[in-house]
């Protein structure tokens, strides 16, 4: 979907699904008879949870729906996916802080999981966060509140790539940076009642944007990607920030303006770091803003967009906002399985 913008460049407005009204509650009713009085340990789950998000979703899909899931999937379309419509879960815990039990949330864990097998992507974790587990609560946490991290609040989350390491189908000796972030909103909302979004920037906006001599330095073997705050892995030295895929000929980038993440070790390589910092500032007229509501799914590709939000208050912390993430792959078997037959989605 496009829009113009004022000074009539195409905006992109990602791809859209917005469900029927009518079809949240049987949606609903769908998935409870479905989950019926099991309880999902979704680290070991995740299959059965996606196929059953799947199955009840599916058959209130159109033809472009579909399309629009697919697309997505084959990251050729639009760089980011939103789903309206889906049902809200009943009895929601208080927001936890960082960890809780996943099975209080497996309604809407299964809907979140069901849109990533509507795209034909694969729910992934990564050894090196989370613990190793396969949603991540996104969510201020008391301890954190200060930290440049999705427990965060008081500090922005500047624009960024997660796990900015090698991208998916380059490396057969690393795991790559997950190629898709995807979000389920439990609650959405900061102290004075109002939406905390999650902001995207096309890479293509950025390129676009961008003189030669910026974009041939990005493609230098230069820079060196520190790993994120909530990770541990090794640092990644001689990295591009800019690459582009073989197959769609897309611009894949890695970047995370947030400091001491993405640095440089030469006069060149620090000048760009700089410039393409100021330069992603300066793009407000190309950020799309999403607020991931309850109801709501956003499916972002990690290598097309840099994503970013805002520091906002947090208020209570039992009520603040809750969003539920998995990372997604085009093929599970890019990565490297910590122990492929005990822990089925965990990367290292
Ligand atoms: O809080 C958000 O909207 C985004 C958080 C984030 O950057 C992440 O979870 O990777
Ligand atoms: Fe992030």
């Amino acid at each position: 979907m496009i829009q113009r913008t004022s000074n009539d460049k195409i905006k992109t407005q990602g791809e859209r699904v917005a469900l029927r009204a009518s079809a949240a509650e049987q949606i609903r009713y769908s998935l409870l008879n479905q989950i019926g009085d099991r309880s999902f340990q979704i680290d070991f789950a995740a299959d059965t949870m996606a196929d059953m998000g799947a199955a009840a979703i599916a058959p209130y899909l159109d033809t472009q729906d579909r399309f629009a899931f697919r697309r997505i999937g084959n990251g050729n379309g639009e760089p980011f996916l939103v789903i309206d419509g889906l049902p809200v879960q009943d009895n929601i815990p208080p927001t936890p802080q960082a960890f809780h039990d996943d099975a209080t949330v497996a309604f809407t864990d299964a809907l979140l999981l069901g849109c990533i097998r509507l795209a034909r992507l694969e729910p992934i974790a990564v050894e090196y966060e989370n613990f190793g587990r396969l949603i991540r609560n996104v969510c201020p946490v008391k301890s954190a509140a200060e930290s440049v991290s999705s427990h965060g609040s008081k500090l922005p989350l500047e624009w960024h790539t997660d796990n900015a390491y090698e991208f998916e189908g380059r490396s057969r000796s690393a795991s790559p940076s997950p190629h898709f972030l995807c979000f389920a909103g439990i609650r959405n909302k900061d102290a004075t009642g109002l939406p905390v979004a999650t902001e995207l920037l096309p890479v293509t906006s950025i390129i676009a944007a961008a003189s030669n001599r910026l974009l041939n330095a990005m493609q230098k073997r230069i820079f060196e990607i520190k790993p994120g705050q909530s990770n541990d892995r090794s640092s990644l030295g001689r990295m591009p920030l800019l690459e582009y895929c073989e197959l769609s000929g897309e611009p894949w980038l890695r970047f995370n303006a947030n400091e001491g993440q993405t640095v440089g070790t030469t006069d060149n390589s620090k000048r760009t770091i700089i410039e393409l910092a100021e330069l992603v500032e300066s793009l407000d007229d190309e950020i799309v803003s999403i607020n991931v509501e309850p109801g709501s799914v956003l499916v972002f590709d990690n290598y097309r967009v840099l994503h970013r939000r805002k520091f906002f208050d947090a208020g209570d912390l039992r009520s603040a906002r809750w969003l539920r993430r998995c990372f997604a792959a085009r093929d599970r078997d890019h990565g490297v399985y910590v122990d492929a037959l005990n822990r089925p989605f965990v990367w290292s």
